[in-house]
Formats: structure tokens, C-alpha cells, sequence
């Protein structure tokens, strides 16, 4: 299991210049349709749980335990943390520990069947939308760091600068990879950038956005 460390920033004519002069190479373009789920309650998201369905698989995003960190500068706190659970059945026991169904109830006779599922634990999607990714990876100084440029249907631009941490991996390396490459590519440390599921949420579900600030999950 993954833990994902993320930087959003501002992508603007003057990233693309500072990416080209990083060398950093372009490794693919593709679309992608996302589609969250969550109960008419928003069981999950309230609890920063967030269960998609992208090219048909499945992915659970949830928060990493919390770790005594000595890092409490800016730039780590410009981070988020995920641990990425695409295991179905894994996926199925936390989000059914979450809904309170049944382990016996969650279970399904195939993985290919979702109905039966999302039915058992009332769950409905939400918010869909499709994504046109640009990503770039960087020379082996910054090795494992990925930049991806999104482009959202529904007109949100941002970028993310990755780095996909094996359980029990260095989170602090991590999140200075991502320091440095955020000081390379001229990122100002002083502003928390939205992602695409706070822009989408303020406009299509303004009161569960409202209830996801005060509950301090987004
Ligand atoms: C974790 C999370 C959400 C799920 C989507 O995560 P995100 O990284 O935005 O997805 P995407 O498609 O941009 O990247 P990929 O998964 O392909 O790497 S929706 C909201 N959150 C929480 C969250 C947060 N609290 N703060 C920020 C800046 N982003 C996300």
C-alpha cells in the first residue's frame, strides 16, 4: 500500500519554461474519467475518506496515520499524505468498518460486480468528471518525483508535484523532494492551492464543501 505525499500548485506559462529548463521530460498524455462515491450522508468524505472509480478500478484514498513529524515548516504543511488503497477487498473492509456493514455483507461473489455493493453500503456517485493529464518526470536527482498537469471538464487548471512513498517508506525524503522541486520551479511557499474536488464541490455541493471546511477535511 502507497502512501501518496502531494504538492497542488499554480500552473502558469512560467512553469512550463521552468520545466524545460529542469529537463524535465514529458512521459505521457492520457484521459481519465473519475467517479466518487460516497452515501447521501457523505459518510466518507466527512471522515477524508474518498472511494473513485477511474478507467474501472477502483481507489480508495484515506488519511495516513498520524506521525510524530519533525518537519512542521511551511512547505510540508503545503502537503497532503494518502494512503492509496486499490485492493478491492481492502477497499470493501475500510469502507465497510466506516458504513458499519458487515464484513459478510460487504462481500461480493465477483469483484466485477459493484452494484450488489454500492447498493449494500447506499452509496452513490456523487461527482464525475473527466481529467486530461500531462506528466513529467524529473532528471535522477529528484528520482521518483512526478509532475502532472491537469486540465478538468468543468475548467480547473492545476499541477501536483508526486511522490509515491512503499509502506514503511521515508516520508520526510519524500516531502523534501518535493520542497526542492517546488523551489525549482519558482512555487511560492505561502499559498494552499485547491484541488479539483474542492473547486467541483463548491460549485455543484456548496453545503457539504461548507461542512468539509468546517470539519477542517478540506
Ligand atoms: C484526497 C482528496 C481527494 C481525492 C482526490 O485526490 P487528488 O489528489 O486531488 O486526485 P487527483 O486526481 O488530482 O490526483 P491523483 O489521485 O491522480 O494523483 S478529493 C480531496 N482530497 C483531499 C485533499 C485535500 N485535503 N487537500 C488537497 C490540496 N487536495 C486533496
Amino acid at each position: 500500500m502507497n502512501v501518496e505525499v502531494e504538492r497542488k500548485f499554480v500552473c502558469t506559462a512560467d512553469t512550463m519554461k521552468a520545466l524545460e529548463s529542469m529537463g524535465a521530460v514529458c512521459v505521457g498524455q492520457r484521459r481519465f474519467h473519475d467517479q466518487y462515491y460516497d452515501t447521501q450522508k457523505f459518510d466518507l468524505t466527512l471522515k477524508d475518506m474518498w472511494l473513485r472509480k477511474r478507467k474501472g478500478c477502483w481507489e480508495l484514498k484515506c488519511p495516513t496515520a498520524k506521525e510524530a513529524s519533525s518537519d512542521h515548516s511551511q512547505a510540508a504543511a503545503l502537503c497532503t499524505r494518502y494512503q492509496e488503497i486499490t485492493d478491492v477487498p481492502e477497499i470493501h473492509r475500510r469502507v465497510g468498518e466506516v458504513l458499519k456493514v458487515s464484513p459478510e455483507e460487504t462481500q461480493t461473489s465477483s469483484e466485477q460486480e459493484d452494484e450488489p455493493w454500492l447498493v449494500r453500503c447506499g452509496l452513490v456517485c456523487f461527482a464525475e468528471f473527466t481529467t486530461e493529464r500531462r506528466s513529467f518526470t524529473l532528471s535522477e536527482e529528484e528520482e521518483g518525483v512526478q509532475i502532472d498537469l491537469d486540465q478538468a471538464d468543468f475548467g480547473y487548471h492545476v499541477g501536483e508535484i508526486e511522490v509515491l512513498v512503499p509502506e514503511g517508506g521515508d516520508v520526510q525524503c519524500a516531502l523534501e523532494k518535493i520542497r526542492k522541486t517546488a523551489q525549482r520551479l519558482g512555487l511560492s511557499n505561502d499559498q494552499k492551492v485547491e484541488g479539483k474536488m474542492d473547486v467541483y464541490l463548491r460549485k455543484h455541493h456548496p453545503e457539504h464543501y461548507a461542512k468539509l471546511l468546517i470539519e477542517h477535511v478540506l
